[in-house]
């Protein structure tokens, strides 16, 4: 187990990318619940869906100039989306969207060109599009009547396949990071840590697959938070976007500074922990001026602050 992490603790700095059909309406990743968004409805949002300017080269290269080890992309976030070509759920960016291009297969081959680790957010509890996935709290009760929901379906049929998918056909992945696991039983946590494992034994799994304490190879704090102290507990990242969204949104502009993001990033390496810094590229396949501004200044810094 100490092997499996070795990587990652010397990576010190990742980059995180939320993107997906939410970057259209450009009011963040949660924009479908928000506006209880009919899925009927937000299924129209594929067929605008064209992100021509995307490329995986740009993206890899300016995650290395940043400095950082990994990228982080979100294979499936909670609007049930893939953005990889998916053989069980229609609704992914190959078969469904104009683009038909499968932007995760072109950062795999770019990640291997480029040196860096690419790792997936898979969101395995909350999905709105499909009509059995159950959260503790966050479902889709507008489409959907909570009590005719049958979990092991949309488990069965759609979450494990989908982790499987992502973890057999593009190459070594780093690490797979779940969220918002709210009401998942111990056992369909440890099911889904053992999947991954069992599929790629050197790839991680975060603290946030489950709320049972103890599960995954290293913790995932909350959203910028940075503990005071070293902790000599479980091994840990702090993740933080450059913004307060995750997902593009565009009246977005309350951007941190670039000298406060290098000390955050001190702060947190000083203590033994990970960066995983964000950015949410548009729908166009961009990622925003503001971010990549900041990134290009925080690799600077850690040029001109290494020994040769
Ligand atoms: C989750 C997601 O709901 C959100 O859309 C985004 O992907 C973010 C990275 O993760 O939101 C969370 C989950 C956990 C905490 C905060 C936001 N937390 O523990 O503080």
């Amino acid at each position: 187990e100490k092997s499996r992490l070795q990587w990652w603790k010397d990576a010190k700095f990742g980059l995180f990318i939320h993107w997906g059909l939410y970057a259209l309406p450009a009011k963040g990743e949660w924009a479908m619940y928000a506006a209880r968004t009919p899925v009927a409805e937000y299924e129209q949002l594929a067929k605008q869906f064209n992100p021509v300017k995307f490329s995986a080269k740009e993206w890899v290269n300016l995650a290395k100039t940043a400095g950082m080890k990994y990228l982080v992309i979100t294979a499936k976030h909670h609007d049930g989306f893939a953005m990889f070509h998916s053989k069980v759920e229609k609704f992914n960016i190959v078969d469904a969207t104009p683009f038909q291009r499968d932007p995760i297969k072109e950062l795999a081959e770019e990640c291997q060109k480029q040196g860096i680790k690419l790792c997936f957010y898979y969101s395995h509890v909350i999905d709105w599009h499909h009509p059995h996935s159950i959260h503790e709290y966050y479902n889709n009760t507008w489409d959907y009547q909570l009590e005719d929901k049958a979990f092991y379906r949309y488990w069965n049929q759609i979450a494990k396949p989908q982790v499987k998918e992502l973890l057999t056909r593009y190459g070594p992945i780093g690490l797979m990071w779940f969220d918002t696991a709210g009401g998942l039983s111990k056992k369909d946590s440890r099911e889904m840590v053992d999947l991954v494992h069992n599929l790629q034994p050197d790839c991680l799994v975060n603290s946030r697959v489950s709320h049972w304490p103890g599960m995954g190879d290293y913790q995932s704090k909350g959203d910028n938070e940075i503990p005071m102290y070293a902790e000599d507990t479980k091994p840990w990242e702090t993740p933080m976007t450059l913004n307060k969204s995750w997902g593009y949104h565009i009246q977005d502009q309350d951007w941190k500074k670039p000298e406060s993001i290098i000390y955050k990033l001190v702060n947190i390496v000083s203590k033994g922990g990970n960066l995983l810094l964000n950015v949410g590229p548009t729908a166009e396949g961009l990622i925003p001026e503001q971010s990549t501004k900041r990134l290009l200044e925080i690799g600077d810094w850690i040029n001109r602050n290494s020994e040769a």
